[in-house]
């Protein structure tokens, strides 16, 4: 049915409209199960375009964005270099299934930037790159288990959906259904930044565990910063045990430091995931580590992985503009200085308003947790009144501030907030602080 005829069904929202017709075709309405708003109530706005800082929905409604498509969009949406390499591009053709220039340039480029990378393959999302990076790793020690942890979400292959974060946490879906228990029993999981919890998986599996996945800033529940010393801590354990290190870096890399998490907390994996920034927008990503362990890839070595659209050329063009760009002096201090006013301003702002609750921030990620115990691990962070945090995300919306629909999921500072920006997103929150403490 044509959206027209369904506006008035739907009470006057293009976006309700769109949404209606959405679910009669696509499963929940949308292609990602955190877009479909179950974890905050109400339905979803459907966007048209994104500009610097801001989305537009299909209503005309404008809103500062701080999910920045959950991360890519480090230098703010349609940035004009990006987007003019693009259109530049494009012309020569979408897609080749053959070896080009681009994909050496970006390999060449991952290689300088990330410590810990000697080789990388090109995919085109991070579950990809995950799924491969836990093959590899299989197939370079000859182990079957891998150890995540709780909370963490690595995409969505078979093996991490096991007590995983994000949407299977938004959701409460514990683990997922299609999942053989052959296959979940081979994954191991330990909360996380303990210690101890890893040290006993080790005891239980001597000479068993493949490798240690994990997301050193966690933001799949929320943001979680690693305790001092516990990233150091699985280096020493994975190292004395023969087992890979997979630092998923997904969302962390470029974006906490230009080599990532492992160059900000001086941590060397022995592998690493990538995706988001550096695709700058499209759709690509990579896994990389020790030369070693990634001439195991095939052709290289046996363990198969391959991608049509693996090192696409429109998507590496988009990436090589915005990794270079990343390259300019301050970005990293200006994103942190930007997202430490919002951070730290949203936490005065509840307080002010008697509102408890636990900011937490690494660089551009952070997110303020509807608790008033520290949030450490998927433990603390459960324990959110995710119905406030509710309240406060639709309030938000309605001032013309778009966080992520979900207590669980982190929030991304771009380029493009300026002070103007991140002042106006405060003043929308004292207005929905305000309004909240009203309705009580
Ligand atoms: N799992 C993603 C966030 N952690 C959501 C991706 C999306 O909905 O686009």
């Amino acid at each position: 049915m044509p959206v027209e005829n369904e506006l008035e069904e739907s009470g006057g929202s293009r976006s309700a409209a769109l949404f209606e017709q959405a679910q009669r075709v696509i499963p929940g309405g949308v292609n990602s199960p955190v877009r479909a708003f179950r974890g905050v109530g109400g339905t979803p706005v459907f966007i048209r375009s994104a500009q610097g800082p801001y989305l537009t929905d299909v209503d005309g409604k404008r809103y500062i964005d701080y999910i920045g498509s959950w991360g890519p969009m480090i230098l703010g949406h349609a940035h004009p270099e990006v987007l003019r390499a693009i259109h530049g591009i494009i012309d020569r053709g979408t897609s080749f299934g053959a070896p080009t220039e681009l994909e050496v340039e970006i390999a060449e480029m991952i290689v300088a930037l990330v410590p810990s990378i000697e080789m990388v393959r090109m995919v085109s999302s991070g579950t990809e790159a995950t799924m491969a990076a836990i093959r590899v790793a299989r197939g370079f020690t000859g182990r079957k288990k891998v150890l995540k942890f709780v909370g963490c979400y690595h995409g969505h292959g078979d093996a991490f959906l096991v007590k995983a974060g994000s949407g299977v946490a938004t959701l409460g879906l514990p683990d997922s259904p299609g999942v053989p228990a052959e296959i979940s029993a081979q994954t191991i999981t330990v909360p996380f930044n303990d210690v101890e919890a890893v040290e006993q998986a080790f005891k239980n599996y001597p000479d068993d565990i493949a490798c240690i996945i994990v997301e050193p800033v966690v933001g799949n529940m929320g943001c979680v910063p690693p305790n001092p010393g516990y990233l150091q801590a699985l280096r020493d354990i994975t190292e004395k045990n023969g087992t890979v290190l997979i630092f998923d870096e997904v969302m962390t890399g470029f974006r906490l430091a230009r080599g990532g998490a492992q160059e900000l907390f001086g941590i060397t994996p022995d592998m690493t995931t990538l995706g988001k920034i550096m695709g700058g927008g499209l759709p690509a990503a990579a896994y990389g580590g020790r030369a070693d362990i990634m001439k195991c890839v095939a052709p290289a070595g046996p363990v198969y992985q391959a991608g049509t659209l693996s090192g696409n050329p429109v998507a590496m063009t988009a990436g090589i503009v915005t990794l270079k760009l990343l390259q300019q002096p301050n970005i990293y201090e200006t994103l942190d200085r930007q997202a430490g006013k919002v951070a730290d301003g949203f936490q005065a702002l509840a307080g002010k308003f008697g509102f408890k609750t636990v900011s937490n921030r690494v660089g551009s990620m952070f997110t303020m947790f509807f608790t008033d115990e520290p949030v450490t691990d998927w433990d603390s962070a459960s324990k959110s009144d995710t119905k406030a945090f509710g309240r406060f995300f639709h309030a938000m919306l309605n001032e013309g501030v778009y966080l992520a629909p979900s207590q669980y999921e982190a929030a991304f500072m771009s380029l493009a907030h300026t002070d103007e920006v991140v002042d106006s997103t405060l003043a929308a929150a004292e207005r929905a602080f305000e309004k909240l403490t009203n309705q009580a």
